[in-house]
């Protein structure tokens, strides 16, 4: 295979993602600028961009049009197109309706279309090839996530001098519920190609070793896979976090400690104030924590001139069906719950569907006596420790899901099985009226926990394992 590199952008370091970093802004003079969005993965990988002259190739959000790269704080952006056809098949079919739910533990069916995979396929090679044109020889290349599973191999292909890094944000199954996937063999092969194979957490790298010892005619060793070819790929858990200081920091100023309070007092002052911060997903079980939460109202257990339960959920995915759906469940479940329990001037629910500015959730999260976390399945959570970093002293209590990913870290948290309304209900009632004694040993705890393990601790550890492996020959 032979790649005609860029002229332009030649980097020693790049990160391919479905989404660029950046946004872009029409400003108040009715020009168009760019705004580095605010998650935690481009903040950790900001340095490392900077030192390496860095380049992010990524879709850029909008259909429909091509790009030319340019520069942004430091560091070298690459557009990708892609259709709007190439949205609705790759992105919203394959990726976000067809994996999305196979690797949440089908929490809802999968649809499998060929016709997605196809698009899946084509839009994979071409994040490839602009991955391939634009690193430097020998260059360090980190593809992210779900959407882009084939490019470590079709990478590989292209520039078998590159160091290949992958790392999967959501969790990787079981193999008895992978095996449904009719391309099973393509994404175990295109992951293969990685010279360093990331997952959130030690038993989904285990998944995915025994799926490919079972089914193809590789090597397995501990955690390493040699290929016919000769290859090794390592597949080995690196689990995500936030910028842990960013976070505490921002909650401590003026501003948002201010608006805290102002929060409380808009709320009428709550003895408890529960907090839930999910995108609307059906991943996340926010039904089964407001149905809790609801029913504990309803039994007298907790009372509504003294709680509330403010849910926020940032609209997500509103174009595949099952999202759509979710959201009328979600708004009539509210509606009921508050319905029932309300007063006049008081509801015991806010329900929040908006995306808010990090000042805003920083005010949230240091308001809140009680987070509720409770997905059915999730790769990580941050907002739980986007939670604990924002704490100020001892007090406030984490309700966590057992199938989180955060729960492996966050051992002291309230743990919860987010299928068992009963467990979440007692555990609600005793994360509010938990002695301070116990809910600040817990808090304790938890937070040398999110301090010690960053998010710059997350990236240090996989690229300094990636360098590592044995340079390719
Ligand atoms: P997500 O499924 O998006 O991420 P999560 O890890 O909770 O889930 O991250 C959500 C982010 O969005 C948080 O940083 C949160 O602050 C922010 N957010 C949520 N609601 C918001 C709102 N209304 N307004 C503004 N911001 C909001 C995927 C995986 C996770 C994994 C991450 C990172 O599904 O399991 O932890 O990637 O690897």
């Amino acid at each position: 295979a032979q790649v005609e590199r860029d002229t332009e952008v030649s980097a020693s370091f790049v990160v391919v993602a479905n989404r660029l970093p950046v946004d872009r802004v029409v400003t108040d003079d009715g020009s168009v600028a760019w705004r580095t969005s605010p998650g935690g993965l481009v903040t950790a990988l900001e340095p490392v961009m900077k030192k390496n002259e860095g380049a992010w190739v990524g879709w850029h959000g909008a259909p429909d049009e091509t790009l030319d790269p340019f520069e942004d704080g430091g560091i070298t952006i690459v557009p990708v197109p892609l259709s709007t056809n190439e949205v609705a098949e790759y992105y919203e079919g394959f990726s976000n309706a067809t994996l999305w739910p196979l690797y949440h533990d089908v929490v809802a069916p999968p649809a499998f279309h060929r016709e997605w995979w196809d698009a899946y396929v084509r839009v994979n090679r071409r994040f490839a090839e602009r991955a391939a044109q634009v690193s430097d020889t020998g260059a360090t290349v980190w593809v992210q996530d779900y959407q882009l599973q084939l490019v470590p191999q079709m990478l590989r292909e292209l520039r078998p001098d590159l160091r290949i890094g992958f790392f999967l944000h959501i969790p990787f199954p079981p193999v008895e519920l992978f095996q449904q996937l009719p391309w099973r063999r393509q994404i175990s092969e295109g992951l293969l190609g990685a010279d360093l194979i990331g997952f959130q957490l030690p038993g989904a790298a285990q998944n995915f070793l025994r799926l490919v010892r079972q089914r193809l005619s590789v090597q397995v060793r501990r955690d390493r896979v040699t290929l016919p070819d000769g290859h090794v790929a390592r597949a080995k858990a690196y689990p995500i976090s936030i910028d842990s200081r960013g976070f505490h920091d921002l909650a401590r100023t003026p501003e948002v400690t201010a608006r805290s309070h102002e929060i409380r007092r808009d709320l009428g002052s709550p003895k408890v104030m529960f907090l839930g911060v999910d995108r609307l997903d059906y991943t996340k079980g926010i039904k089964q924590r407001l149905r809790a939460f609801g029913e504990l109202v309803a039994e007298g257990r907790l009372d509504p001139d003294e709680v509330v339960f403010v849910q926020v959920a940032t609209p997500s995915r509103e174009r595949v069906e099952e999202y759509r759906h979710l959201r009328d469940e979600i708004d009539m479940l509210v509606g009921r719950i508050n319905g029932e329990a309300g007063r006049i001037g008081r509801s015991p629910l806010v329900y929040l569907h908006a995306s808010f500015p990090r000042e805003e959730m920083a005010a949230m999260y240091s308001a809140a006596d009680v987070m509720v976390v409770t997905p059915l399945r999730d790769g990580m959570n941050l907002v739980a420790k986007e939670f604990v970093a924002c704490r100020d002293g001892d007090n406030g209590a984490l309700v966590l899901s057992e199938f989180a990913g955060a729960a492996y870290e966050l051992k002291q948290a309230y743990k919860i099985n987010p299928y068992d309304i009963n467990d979440i209900k007692s555990t609600l009632e005793l994360a509010a009226n938990d002695s301070e004694a116990n809910k600040a040993r817990r808090m304790r705890t938890l937070r040398k926990q999110v301090f010690d393990n960053d998010i710059s601790h997350w990236a240090d550890s996989f690229l300094s394992d990636l360098d590592a492996e044995v340079s390719p020959e």
